[in-house]
């Protein structure tokens, strides 16, 4: 695929936004920016809900594909995630459609096989084809959003790349997150894989680096033609020393979800 020119992002203000305004340019994109609260530093980015449907036909208007990053990135009450992720995602692919953009990436996320046991890791990994076990109504909904990507490649043709994304953060901050880590830059060299892989139908891909210690199979993001350049090890030490080994015995250890599957952390607003 030509590598598309004008890409919309959506959840620019939040935390991977945030990285992704900075990192994604240098691989050659023009982002147009679309949040409900507004982006720092972006006086000409989109301010809206994806509720709002006029807004959003207005933003993928023109694009040559779009990011979807927004959304209730944590546990929410069912009736918050039904509007912001299952509702919000719904609108995004129905303005896609009536705009014809034939190019979606989707943020979803390993929360939506988090009750799976975690692998050992290193070449024990877990496949992109293993049975969804969301651990919250937040992973539920990352599982409908793949599911509409697949339903909007059957029916209209759009194309998306479903990324699971691990745990994307500058640094690892647990011992969990040296197995699911990836970096920003990885990230962004994803993103530009996914947005320029020739005929990727409704493809799922783990999205994390080459971790020592990984729990996810990285072989549908590699055929993406993703070549992760980091490895969280240098951390590995300092945060074993800190925090302990895993323990196969704990609830929150024993799952790829972590502590999503015993005491979700909840979405503050
Ligand atoms: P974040 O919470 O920092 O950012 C999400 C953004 O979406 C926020 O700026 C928020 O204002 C916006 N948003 C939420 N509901 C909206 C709505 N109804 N209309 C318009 N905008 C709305 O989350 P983060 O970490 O940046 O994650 C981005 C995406 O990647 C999310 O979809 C998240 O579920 C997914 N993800 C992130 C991971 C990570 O490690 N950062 C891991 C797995 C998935
Ligand atoms: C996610 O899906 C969240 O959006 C992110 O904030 C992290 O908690 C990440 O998963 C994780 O599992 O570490």
């Amino acid at each position: 695929m030509t590598a598309p020119r004008t890409v919309l992002l959506t959840g620019a203000a939040g935390g991977l936004g945030t990285l992704m305004r900075e990192l994604l340019p240098p691989h050659g994109y023009r982002l147009r920016l679309f949040d409900q609260r507004p982006v720092d530093g972006a006086p000409d980015a989109i301010t809206a809900d994806l509720g709002d449907k006029e807004a959003l036909r207005e933003a993928v208007r023109g694009v040559d594909a779009i990011i979807h990053l927004a959304g209730i990135s944590l546990e929410a009450p069912f009736e918050k995630i039904l509007r912001s992720n299952i509702e919000g995602t719904y609108h995004l692919y129905e303005a896609a459609r009536e705009e014809g953009v034939r190019r979606i990436v989707f943020a979803s996320s390993n929360h939506a096989v988090g009750f799976t046991p975690r692998p050992a890791g290193g070449t024990d990994t877990v496949p992109v084809t293993t049975p969804r076990r969301p651990d919250t109504y937040y992973g539920l909904s990352k599982g409908f959003g793949e599911d509409l990507a697949s339903l909007y490649w059957d029916l209209h043709g759009i194309e998306t790349v479903s990324l699971r994304i691990g745990s994307c953060f500058a640094e690892p901050t647990s011992v969990r997150m040296l197995s699911i880590w990836l970096s920003p830059p990885d990230c962004a060299r994803l993103l530009h894989a996914a947005l320029t892989a020739e005929d990727v139908g409704h493809t799922v891909a783990y999205a994390a680096s080459a971790n020592t210690r990984l729990w996810l199979d990285l072989t549908t993001a590699r055929a993406l033609g993703y070549a992760p350049q980091d490895d969280s090890e240098p951390y590995a030490a300092e945060l074993i020393a800190a925090q302990g080994e895993l323990d196969p015995a704990n609830p929150e250890h024993a799952h790829i979800g972590g502590a999503f599957c015993t005491d979700p952390p909840i979405w503050p607003y």
